[in-house]
């Protein structure tokens, strides 16, 4: 007998990956309901071969659901997974809402996934997309020959700011090639045949709230000893985003050593010929489950330096499918009940 699973959330970008990939790794689900604001009752949405409605978050009742996977932003989230969990729910939540709590386990399975264990208050936390990937690829090289520091600048697609990220995008080159008026609404400057050195918010020290992300959930997941400082940049890429990144070791380590290790992680693919398009590219991470690396090379301007280059999909492996590996992780450790099958 397997699981009830809801997911709020479900008609936006990363609430339709979440069903795809539910029914694509078949994840033991009896039942899936998707769930979403007012405005969007009655959606329809795929799950593989079956076609679902969207039904009301606000008067939807959980007492008999198992999982809920939400992915609705994190006023939603603050509000909702506290609710859902008195009602004895597993809440995965892809929001920034519940992270940084210290009774709340944020994990990457490939990295720390015991940390489900740690649960309290019926709630695990996903990270942001950027530190998903980031902290895959980082974790084996920490293991081997112990990390200092990181420098980091991403490249971020615009899925990653949801479907009206995307929408501006499209609508924008569609305007610039038919000689119209640009309008920007979702992001600061436009986007379209540009790039802007801003996600998230401002904070008081003149970084942006993404890349405090990156820095304090890479600590929280991986090492809190790890010192990270990013600079995160918005790009014309629709999904993927893509990172390259500066490591300083503690213990040396070579550009062959970080290549072999990095082969056998897992979760990442390595892809790295020194040759033109012997790397790989957001474009070709779309719609892939690995991380990819590329590009590992020494860096000899400090002592035990590695610099290579990171790209995933930032709505599988930075959002969805970590959700649904994390659920994987509590199934496998007994730590998922059935309530149907305990009645
Ligand atoms: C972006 N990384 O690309 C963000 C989206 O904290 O989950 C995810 C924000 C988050 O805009």
């Amino acid at each position: 007998m397997g699981y009830k699973v809801a997911v709020v959330g479900a008609t936006g970008n990363v609430g339709r990956e979440l069903l795809d990939i539910l029914a694509e790794r078949a994840f033991p689900a009896d039942e899936v309901v998707a769930l979403a604001s007012r405005r969007s009752q009655g959606t329809e949405i795929s799950y593989g071969d079956k076609t679902l409605k969207a039904k009301t978050l606000d008067t939807y009742d959980f007492s008999d659901v198992d999982l809920v996977l939400m992915s609705a932003g994190g006023d939603i989230s603050k509000e909702w997974a506290p609710k859902i969990a008195a009602q004895g729910a597993i809440v995965i939540d892809n929001s920034s809402a519940w992270r940084y709590d210290q009774d709340v386990p944020l994990v990457v399975p490939e990295v720390n996934a015991d940390a489900v264990r740690e649960m309290k208050k019926g709630i695990i936390a996903n990270p942001n997309c950027s530190t998903a990937q980031l902290v895959v690829a980082l974790k084996p090289l920490h293991d081997h020959a112990t990390i200092k520091r990181v420098v980091v600048a991403t490249y971020q697609s615009v899925s990653g700011a949801g479907k009206d990220g995307m929408d501006e995008l499209d609508r924008q080159t569609k305007a610039l090639y038919s000689l119209q008026d640009v309008q920007e609404k979702k992001f600061p400057k436009r986007i379209a045949f540009n790039l802007i050195p801003q996600i998230d918010v401002f904070m008081e020290d003149g970084f942006t709230k993404e890349e405090w992300k990156m820095m304090a959930e890479t600590k929280k997941i991986l090492d809190p000893k790890i010192k990270l400082t990013a600079t995160c940049v918005r790009v014309p890429v629709f999904i993927g985003h893509s990172e390259a990144v500066n490591v300083e070791f503690e213990k040396p380590i070579s550009a062959e050593e970080a290549q072999a290790i990095l082969r056998s992680a897992p979760g990442v693919m390595v892809i790295d010929k020194r040759e033109p398009g012997g790397y790989i590219t957001p474009h070709e991470a779309a719609g892939e489950d690995a991380t990819y690396i590329s590009r590992i090379r020494e860096d000899i301007t400090v002592e035990n330096g590695l610099s290579f280059w990171c790209v995933s999909d930032n709505l599988r492996k930075g959002a969805a499918l970590n959700a649904i590996q994390i659920a994987e992780a509590l199934v496998n450790r007994g730590l998922l009940n059935s309530k149907k099958q305990a009645a």
